[in-house]
């Protein structure tokens, strides 16, 4: 039997604080900081140094992707070790009309011309934002499921790349999580791992968080901070083990 694991992780938080190899920015054709997680990522990374790398790779189509460097945007680890981003994906999702116009194909290939690009530049690890579901209005229930099932699909084909999706919002958490464990339909057997993380939490979380980490076997959190923002992560190991699935041949 053929045993294929894919590496996702979720997690509530910010995008410009995870560590990973690289992040993906849900960008406009003409790579312009914007708002939103776009916003975010310039004012991380510098914004005048990013619009400089960045203004000269635009125009892209929408569902397509290209690849800058991180600039100054450096994260913290849990142990308040230094670990430095090395590239941003400018990934263009579409803007949601009526459903009709294409969308979800292109928001499907927003996310695998993302992947492509991190494996090409060698990253073991990217991280995505929910693309198209703010300023661009994609329903987000939809879009998830479409996250999810073009990422499980890629890893299915192309394993060893570890995919964090994270949710700046709680409400995009909870669909995300619905929908991986929807992606079942593969014929997946589910293993959570239960390890947790989390980033930028208050006094009380931290004791809440460290009794669920001490009750997991894990050391406490080091980079305890007050400035409350998201705080819970969940890794997600699949191991997938069903014969009868679409990516059997693999
Ligand atoms: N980390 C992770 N996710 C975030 C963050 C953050 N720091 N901030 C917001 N989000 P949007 P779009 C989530 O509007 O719909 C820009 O101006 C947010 O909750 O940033 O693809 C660009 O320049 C939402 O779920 O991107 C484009 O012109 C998600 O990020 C246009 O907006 C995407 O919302 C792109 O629109």
């Amino acid at each position: 039997m053929k045993q294929i694991t894919v590496n996702i992780k979720l997690v509530q938080g910010d995008i410009t604080e995870q560590n990973v190899d690289c992040i993906v920015n849900a960008a406009n054709k003409e790579l312009r900081g914007g708002k939103g997680v776009c916003g975010a990522i310039y004012k991380a990374a510098g914004r005048d140094e990013l619009q400089a790398e960045t203004t000269p790779l635009g125009p892209i189509s929408t569902g397509s992707a290209v690849m800058s460097s991180a600039q100054n945007l450096t994260t913290y680890g849990l142990v308040g070790d230094k670990h430095g981003i090395k590239g941003i994906v400018h990934a263009v999702g579409p803007i949601y009309q009526d459903g009709l116009h294409g969308e979800v194909e292109l928001l499907a290939s927003a996310y695998r011309n993302s992947l492509i690009l991190a494996r090409q530049y060698g990253y073991k690890s990217i991280a995505f934002p929910c693309i198209s579901t703010g300023v661009y209005g994609f329903p987000a229930a939809l879009a998830a499921k479409i996250a999810v099932t073009t990422v499980v699909e890629y890893l299915l084909q192309n394993p060893g790349l570890t995919v964090v999706f994270v949710a700046f919002e709680s409400d995009d958490f909870i669909l995300l999580e619905t929908a991986l464990h929807n992606t079942k339909q593969y014929g997946q057997l589910f293993v959570d791992t239960g390890k947790l993380s989390a980033f930028n939490i208050d006094c009380e979380q931290k004791q809440s968080l460290d009794k669920m980490l001490d009750d997991a076997g894990l050391q406490p959190l080091q980079n305890q901070q007050t400035d409350f923002r998201g705080v819970f992560s969940a890794e997600f190991k699949k191991v997938i083990t069903d014969i009868s699935d679409p990516f059997s041949e693999i």
